[in-house]
């Protein structure tokens, strides 16, 4: 998994607010009123404890800061550990949280511990910046291009093609292409033979992955994927909608999941 920066993390409630503006342009609705529209819940103070965890790579810096801000912004009760690990885990149930988010390098996890319900943060990413574009205002078109069909990329093509939309997916790893293709029945986009789209997912951990020659003007693009999938240059001339953000928009997918 490509992992976060304290760099990518920096001013995370302005970048919040942002993301949040962003998606009530695109959709008409807030974060938490795509969220509440996906999930069917709504938070109602929940006592969330964030555990730092030290394993692999270790703290990130900023994380677990941002992850406190990010569940304050949607009307969460939360807390970070003093502890990590192990007895970070020990003391967030010791102090009655009702929900724990702790991430390793390979897993990003919300555990309802009332409910015994579990979410994991690559899908939940995928199908809430989907459900965001499926709901765009700006456009009647069902045509959507997915660039990216990995642990994120993959949901939120499933959550489209559920949703009743021509999903045209791109991947740089041929088998995970074909895949895509035989599993979900996604057409395949081939960049040697571009057309424009008015609609595009990109979830990859690569920059500049958005040529010119697929963008349409006022095109919006939904992209969990770090760096951004877009050059400034590109994004002004085309008035692109950029729903763009690093952790907040996946996080409250994952907890108005598990609620
Ligand atoms: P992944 O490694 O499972 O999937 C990425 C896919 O992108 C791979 O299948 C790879 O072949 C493909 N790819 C790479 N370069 C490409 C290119 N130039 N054109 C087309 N396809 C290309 O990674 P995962 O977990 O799906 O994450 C994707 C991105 O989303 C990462 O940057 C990750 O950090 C970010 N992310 C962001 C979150 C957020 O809340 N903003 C949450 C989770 C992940
Ligand atoms: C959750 C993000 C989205 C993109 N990449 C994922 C990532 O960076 N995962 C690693 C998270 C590790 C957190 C660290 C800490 O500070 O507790 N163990
Ligand atoms: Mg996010």
């Amino acid at each position: 998994m490509a992992l976060l920066t304290p760099e990518d993390l920096k001013n995370i409630n302005r970048q919040l607010q942002e993301a949040d503006s962003a998606v009530l342009r695109v959709t008409g609705l807030d974060i938490k009123g795509v969220c509440k529209a996906l999930y069917g819940t709504s938070p109602c103070s929940e006592k969330v404890g964030i555990v730092p965890v030290t394993s692999g790579n270790g703290i990130i810096g900023n994380f677990s800061a941002s992850l406190h801000a990010i569940t304050q912004y949607f009307g969460f009760d939360s807390f970070v550990t003093d502890m990590p690990d192990v007895s970070g885990y020990y003391e967030a149930v010791r102090n009655e949280a009702e929900i724990i988010l702790m991430a390793d390098d390979h897993t990003f996890l919300a555990h309802n511990l009332n409910n015994g319900k579990i979410a994991n943060n690559q899908p939940c990413t995928g199908i809430i910046y989907a459900e965001i574009i499926s709901r765009n205002l700006k456009t009647e078109s069902k045509d959507v291009l997915v660039v990216g069909l990995g642990k994120v990329g993959f949901p939120g093509a499933a959550h489209f093609v559920h949703k009743g939309f021509r999903v045209y997916g791109y991947d740089a790893d041929k088998a995970l292409l074909e895949k895509t293709i035989s599993n979900l029945g996604v057409i395949p986009f081939d960049p040697s033979n571009p057309r424009k789209f008015s609609m595009i997912f990109e979830a990859t951990p690569c920059a500049n992955t958005i040529p010119e020659a697929i963008i349409s003007e006022d095109c919006v693009i939904s992209t969990p994927g770090i760096p951004c999938a877009i050059s400034e240059e590109l994004r002004k001339k085309y008035n692109v909608q950029l729903v763009m953000e690093p952790l907040g928009i996946g996080t409250a997918s994952m907890l108005y999941s598990v609620l």
